[in-house]
């Protein structure tokens, strides 16, 4: 029997098995198409990006490892980034921050940043099929200190508002030229290590430097404004906590982004997601995994995720949600990383999509709360696994841990050699 009659048979029983739960497989099948990944270009690098300029990774947050084959220039990236895609079904996104510009060896200072230093970016997009998303950067920067947007010396502040404001209109060339919305991120590191001494201040001077970056209105991008916990050396204040941000979400209409490693580790993210479904635009996530605290570890399939891809599915979001990946691994080879994150992601959907949900929300409305347990438990061990198979193979990717030897090919001729 070939590999191929193999995981076809399998996904044939597979599809009985489901259509007893009223579950129709191929109807997942064709709904995750839908879901499409904006991979993290930082992922590749460790978060240096290409300013000319030297600097360490600032802002709170980190990278530990120091794994050989790091893209060190936009051409390594490029490769980096269309190998994991070979080993990625379906068609997805690359998210870049700031400072992966194409500077073309000068140095452009955050505040001078304009569209034309991503139009190689745009033009590399387009011939691969990929559509961009956006992100201002804030870090790793001699201005960075621990308040940017919302610090009170006002050149400072003035700056990083003239940076992000540059930023949304790259995006809105971006989201033009891709003919599709480019979606940017809005993270900056605000806060103290110790407790301070007023708290509403820098808050306020937070909502007045959004006010001011917002005022231009764009038709081909969307604002994401991304909360967080704590940064590393930030420990006791976050300007831009989760009740800022969902705050000021709500009231003036932007998308809010769930970063899974900005929240307390027994918050659930999922449950997040109706209410916001509910009061604020569309949703864009940061699916990351922390390991005690925010620490940007590689996706793995957990509850944590199954969780949140489940929500989704059952709120029937996902023309509503955008589904972007953030972590950063220098421990282990990068491109097996980010694939090992992708497809964790992509599983978790598959069987969220293959959720007896018809069945479960029936014993629910009738008050059978028995069966809605057991069920919820048997769909566990239901053969979701043959069906992501078949997935892979109507994509042309390599089906189950067969991508391992592609990924150590690449490092052998590619990574290896950097
Ligand atoms: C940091 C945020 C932010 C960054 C990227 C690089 O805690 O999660 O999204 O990881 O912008
Ligand atoms: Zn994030």
């Amino acid at each position: 029997m070939t590999k191929e009659s193999i995981i076809q048979q399998a996904f044939d029983l597979a599809k009985e098995r489901y259509a007893v739960l009223g579950v129709d497989v191929n109807k997942a099948l064709e709904d995750m198409k839908k879901v499409s990944l904006s991979l993290h270009c930082w992922q590749a690098d460790d978060v240096n990006g290409f300013e000319n300029q030297e600097g360490s990774l600032t802002g709170g947050i980190q990278v530990t490892g120091n794994y050989p084959g790091r893209a060190r220039t936009i051409d390594e990236l490029r490769s980096d980034v269309k190998e994991a895609l070979k080993y990625i079904p379906g068609t997805h996104r690359l998210n870049l921050h700031e400072i992966y510009g194409d500077f073309q060896g000068k140095v452009v200072d955050r505040d001078e940043v304009e569209p034309v230093h991503f139009r190689s970016w745009m033009e590399w997009a387009k011939e691969n099929g990929l559509k961009l998303d956006f992100n201002s950067t804030s870090f790793s920067h001699p201005k960075s200190g621990d308040l940017t947007l919302a610090n009170p010396d006002d050149e400072i502040r003035n700056f990083w508002i003239e940076h992000t404001k540059r930023c949304r209109a790259i995006s809105e060339e971006m989201g033009k030229f891709q003919n599709d919305p480019c979606m940017m991120n809005l993270w900056v590191h605000d806060g103290s290590k110790e407790v301070p001494a007023n708290r509403l201040k820098y808050r306020a001077l937070l909502e007045q430097s959004l006010d001011e970056i917002f005022a231009t209105k764009y038709d081909n991008m969307k604002d994401c404004i991304e909360a967080k916990l704590f940064g590393i050396g930030l420990e006791s204040y976050t300007v831009g906590s989760y009740d800022f941000y969902l705050g000021y979400g709500a009231k003036k209409g932007k998308i809010v982004t769930l970063d899974t490693g900005h929240f307390h580790l027994t918050e659930s993210v999922a449950d997040k997601v109706s209410s916001l479904l509910l009061f604020t635009p569309e949703i864009m996530l940061h699916v990351s995994r922390p390991v005690r605290w925010d620490s940007d570890h590689v996706v793995i399939l957990n509850d944590d995720l199954t969780d949140l891809a489940r929500e989704i599915i059952r709120c029937n979001a996902l023309d509503r949600v955008h589904i972007g990946l953030d972590y950063f691994d220098a421990t282990i080879n990068r491109i097996g990383a980010y694939v090992v994150g992708c497809r964790a992601t992509q599983k978790a959907f598959m069987q969220a999509l293959l959720e007896p949900s018809a069945l479960l929300q029936q014993y629910e409305a009738e008050g059978k709360y028995f069966e809605r347990l057991a069920l919820q438990e048997e769909a566990k061990s239901l053969p979701w696994n043959a069906v992501w198979d078949m997935y892979c193979l109507q994509n042309n990717v390599p089906v189950g841990e067969s991508f391992i030897a592609h990924v150590q090919q690449y490092e052998k001729e590619v990574t290896g050699k950097r």
